[in-house]
């Protein structure tokens, strides 16, 4: 266990995985070199590829890894929220998001931390000034784009990128979410995170961040994710103007 990160506490990270077998040891390495203060949790469904085991040797090795082996793959957003229900446990202050895959580079974490000293939410963005990504196709420059203006628009929020996977929360924050009604599964559940911190009025802050392309491994975005998140956030973005309308017809009738 670690001292802590200087005006955040005691910070866990969560990397969720599923076939990283060959990504696994490289990430972790890397996320130790880089922030020594803070601590990794592993959530694997179970992958076939042998991920946990290799996660079970990182753990033994180092008293600062550990891992939660959950029955089968049910979506990352349920592997995060099974970690955060762990760090909330064992008295983290803040948890982080980060994938496998290498994307998001654990250099980069201390900006994200650094923020979330001041912050509720810090979000990774590829999408602000000094932020990019390196080596993407462009199908998904444009699904990365275009998913962003559609959620900018739909749900009325300015956050540049409410997709992205690489975050920090305070659990303070998290507590205050409703996580329980969570229904969303694949990468709308980043979404609805962001969708949450904004209307409770947390600090956001955005960071921005170098995301690189997957080098090794399958990628696990798959039709049926964007289909998730373009339906979710087109009834969340209803619901709230119904709501804004509902207020403002309230309004005139109170106020004549
Ligand atoms: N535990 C768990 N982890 C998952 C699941 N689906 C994806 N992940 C992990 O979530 C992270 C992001 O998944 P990726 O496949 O990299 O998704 P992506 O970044 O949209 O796609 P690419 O980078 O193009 O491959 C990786 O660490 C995955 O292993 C799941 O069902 N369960
Ligand atoms: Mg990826």
């Amino acid at each position: 266990m670690s001292e802590g990160y200087r005006g955040v506490g005691r910070v866990l990270v969560i990397i969720p995985t599923y076939n990283e077998a060959e990504n696994l040891r490289i990430i972790a390495d890397r996320l130790r070199k880089a922030v020594p203060d803070v601590d990794l949790l592993v959530a694997d469904d179970n992958s076939p590829d042998g991920t946990g085991k290799i996660a079970d040797e990182l753990a033994a090795a180092d008293d600062q890894i550990h891992v939660m082996h959950r029955a089968g793959k049910q979506g990352l957003g349920a592997a995060y929220l099974a970690g955060f229900a762990w760090a909330a446990e064992q008295n983290y202050d803040a948890v982080v998001e980060m994938d496998a895959d290498g994307s998001h580079a654990p250099e980069e974490l201390p900006h994200l931390l650094d923020a979330l000293a001041e912050a509720d939410v810090v979000l990774g963005s590829r999408w602000v000034k000094g932020g990019t990504v390196v080596n993407w196709p462009i199908h998904r420059l444009a699904l990365s784009r275009g998913g962003n203006l559609y959620v900018r628009l739909a749900l009325a929020m300015p956050l540049r990128d409410a997709t992205g996977g690489y975050r920090a929360y305070r659990l303070a924050a998290l507590d205050k979410m409703d996580l329980a009604t969570i229904a969303s599964q694949g990468y709308c559940f980043q979404v609805d995170l962001a969708w949450r911190a904004y209307r409770n009025g947390f600090r956001i802050a955005e960071v921005p961040i170098t995301f690189a392309e997957r080098e090794r491994g399958a990628s696990k975005m798959s039709s049926s994710i964007v289909r998730e998140a373009l339906w979710r956030v087109t009834v969340w973005g209803t619901r709230a103007r119904i709501a804004g309308l509902r207020k403002r017809f309230a309004g005139q009738r109170s106020g004549g």
